[in-house]
């Protein structure tokens, strides 16, 4: 496959997930770094009374506010600030970045459309999952999406787990009939989760990364956030999740080009 070395094809063929240690330069991600401490800094205007921000995460404090409307004191928490490639260059530059793009165009064999972004600032401490419980593909496993580590990902600051392999089960249906999570019918997801890793033997992996590194996981891989060991350290960070460009193509879908072979879609973003 096109931009991976055989260790890494054979990474994603067997564990659903590949790496790219020291991907992107320091340099490269100072920006999105700036851009929130810039949002955090002066939080009026347009643009701050659009962005979609999840608070207190994992928490009975849970909740979902435009930035505007999001307390001072929610930066010390877990917290997701989402979707904002919609508004900005210096996020849409990196994970529609030339090199990226092209690598996932060999994954999913077709053209990347970034369909949300989440920048984190600590660990999400998130329950595992698979992503398709929240944006499945129109196309059944044409999803990928990256992390990009925005600074280093220790044992202390609450790093990603992974459980390689979890694709090898089919996939949980909901009562609907489809992968989407219904809040009701967790306990039976989870039941699932606990019985696939069981009866394929996976052993989680503690993802641990430096600034600039890169991983791509697919649609089905089983993953979750880990607790945040040392108190208030932060695990700056930025997932994407793509689809493919041509399973868009009906004119419904606002699809816009960021650079050759490299798109995203411009939808509403909405708290509600
Ligand atoms: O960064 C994390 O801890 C988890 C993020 C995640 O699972 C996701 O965005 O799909
Ligand atoms: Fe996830």
């Amino acid at each position: 496959m096109q931009g991976l070395n055989r260790e890494q094809q054979l990474s994603w063929n067997e564990k659903e997930y590949v790496v790219f240690r020291n991907f992107f330069r320091s340099e490269q991600l100072d920006p999105i770094n700036d851009l929130i401490d810039n949002l955090w800094r002066s939080r009026e205007g347009d643009v701050s009374q659009s962005l979609v921000t999840d608070i207190f995460l994992s928490t009975a404090r849970e909740q979902r506010l435009y930035f505007s409307d999001v307390p001072h004191d929610a930066r010390s928490q877990p917290y997701k600030l989402n979707d904002l490639y919609l508004s900005f260059d210096e996020i849409r530059n990196v994970v529609l970045e030339q090199r990226l793009s092209s690598l996932i165009t060999a994954l999913l064999d077709g053209e990347p459309m970034v369909c949300n972004t989440l920048n984190l600032e600590y660990g999400s401490q998130q329950d595992m999952h698979q992503d398709t419980l929240y944006m499945p593909s129109r196309v059944t496993n044409k999803m990928v999406a990256s992390w990009i580590a925005l600074e280093p990902a220790t044992s202390g600051n609450g790093p990603l787990i992974l459980y390689p392999g979890s694709h090898k089960a089919d996939p949980h249906l909901f009562s609907s009939g489809k992968t989407n999570a219904i809040g009701a019918e967790m306990r039976d997801y989870f039941a699932y989760a606990k019985s696939l890793i069981a009866e394929h033997g996976i052993d989680p992996i503690e993802f641990h990364a430096e600034k600039g590194d890169l991983l791509i996981w697919h649609s089905q891989l089983l993953h979750g956030g880990s607790a945040i060991a040392e108190q208030g350290s932060t695990r700056k960070s930025l997932v994407t999740h793509y689809f493919r460009r041509k399973d868009y193509l009906h004119r419904f879908w606002k699809i816009r080009r960021q650079g050759p072979g490299a798109y995203y879609y411009a939808k509403q973003p909405m708290v509600a």
